[in-house]
């Protein structure tokens, strides 16, 4: 065990002295960057950077502290159908607690390259993520993620444990296993397929049960349709193709049998009324039911993570930061400055 770690960490050493090769050019925040048009709410940067023998472009915010500096950074890690910019109230609250906060659009999303013939992975994505800290000569982070950004907060912390203070991750899919539990593989083509039909009402609706339980505010509108525009956008064969290699790696790459070797401390946030599950769309009736209880999940999965503080929002689904930003922030800080948290405070 202990040779295994000495190896992955000199891999790892080596990979990032390659990968730190990459250059950070700035960005106007608006007008059409790979496919979205969204103006979003801090200035850009891109990362561009070689991966795989191609040339990528990661796009990110680099937010400063709006109070005295507490000397450290946050990285957010978006969902899907959400980008960097959805995280725009967390970010204002992570800065006014004097967070440096950098906020990247993965690989294959919304304003960063949308790469054909790309082989994605959970594991890449973290990699990409790890040196663009690298290069912007960030040590420590402390990782938040949500949806598909929490699985890959979870893999984050697995392979970089040694320069993760803590995690934060809220409702992430993948805490369980889905093709182990007997949804049945769709292939990259079916799934493709079925991105391209994707519409406004479809996304709306299928995040007004899952992520706003059938709450819906106008104020959500903006975010389905910074996504659609990216659906039908001047990327729409590319970011189609992309979302179904990620519903791939969802289904093949598991993260749900390694939480006890997850090492930072994790706040584990959860609205219980989720109940996400990637395939349980095309799985059947009888797989269908056993999917996407995200209170099971919740008590499933705080219990095996080594140190876990869980919180949840019993009333809530899939988006409690977008739902109920003030009694998620409230929960968040008091976690950040304290290590746990009252439930009277919030
Ligand atoms: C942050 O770093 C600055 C400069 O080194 C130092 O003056 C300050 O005390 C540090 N703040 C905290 C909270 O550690
Ligand atoms: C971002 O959040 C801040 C603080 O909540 C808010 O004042 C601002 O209007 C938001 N900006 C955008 C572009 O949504
Ligand atoms: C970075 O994080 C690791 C792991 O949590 C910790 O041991 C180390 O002290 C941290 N380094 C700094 C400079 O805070
Ligand atoms: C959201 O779901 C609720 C409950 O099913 C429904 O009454 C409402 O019309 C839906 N709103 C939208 C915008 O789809
Ligand atoms: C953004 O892109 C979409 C899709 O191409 C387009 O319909 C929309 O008009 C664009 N919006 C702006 C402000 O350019
Ligand atoms: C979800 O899990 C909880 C906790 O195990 C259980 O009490 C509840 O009945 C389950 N709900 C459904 C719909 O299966
Ligand atoms: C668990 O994490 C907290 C920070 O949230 C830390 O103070 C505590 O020492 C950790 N406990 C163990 C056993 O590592
Ligand atoms: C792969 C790709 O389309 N990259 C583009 C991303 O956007 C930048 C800035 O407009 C272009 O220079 C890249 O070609």
């Amino acid at each position: 065990m202990k040779v295994f770690t000495l190896l992955a960490s000199l891999l790892v050493a080596d990979v990032a002295v390659v990968a730190a090769q990459g250059t950070i050019v700035p960005h106007k925040p608006s007008g059409d960057l790979n496919g979205s048009n969204f103006t979003y709410p801090f200035p850009l940067h891109l990362y561009k950077f070689t991966s795989q023998q191609q040339q990528l472009e990661m796009a990110f915010m680099d937010v400063a502290p709006t109070s005295a500096p507490n000397n450290k950074t946050a990285i957010l890690f978006h969902g899907n159908f959400f980008c960097g910019a959805t995280w725009n109230q967390t970010i204002h609250v992570l800065a006014g607690i004097g967070y440096r906060v950098i906020v990247p659009d993965h690989i294959g999303y919304c304003k960063s390259t949308k790469p054909v013939g790309y082989q994605f992975s959970v594991a890449q994505l973290a990699t990409n993520a790890n040196t663009l800290l690298q290069t912007l000569g960030i040590g420590n982070v402390t990782v938040v993620g949500h949806s598909f950004g929490g699985m890959l907060t979870f893999r984050y912390g697995l392979m970089f444990p040694n320069s993760v203070d803590e995690m934060v991750v809220i409702n992430a899919i993948a805490m369980e296993d889905y093709t182990a539990k007997g949804v049945p593989y769709l292939t990259i083509d079916a799934n493709y397929a079925s991105s391209l039909q994707s519409t406004f009402a479809s996304i709306q609706s299928y995040e007004n049960t899952t992520y706003y339980v059938g709450q819906w505010e106008d104020a959500y509108d903006v975010w389905v349709q910074m996504v659609i525009d990216v659906f039908y956008g001047s990327k729409r064969d590319a970011f189609n193709f992309n979302q179904a290699q990620i519903i791939d790696v969802v289904l093949t790459q598991p993260i749900a049998h390694e939480f006890a070797n997850v090492i930072p401390p994790v706040l584990l946030m959860i609205g219980e009324k989720d109940t996400t599950a990637i395939g349980k769309a095309w799985s059947p009736p009888s797989v269908a039911a056993t999917l996407g209880n995200f209170t099971a999940l919740a008590l499933d999965v705080s219990a095996q993570l080594p140190n876990c503080t869980l919180f949840t929002f019993p009333d809530l689904g899939h988006a409690p930061h977008i739902s109920d930003p003030a009694r998620f922030s409230a929960a968040l800080v008091e976690w950040l400055l304290t290590g746990a948290i009252n439930a009277n405070d919030v």
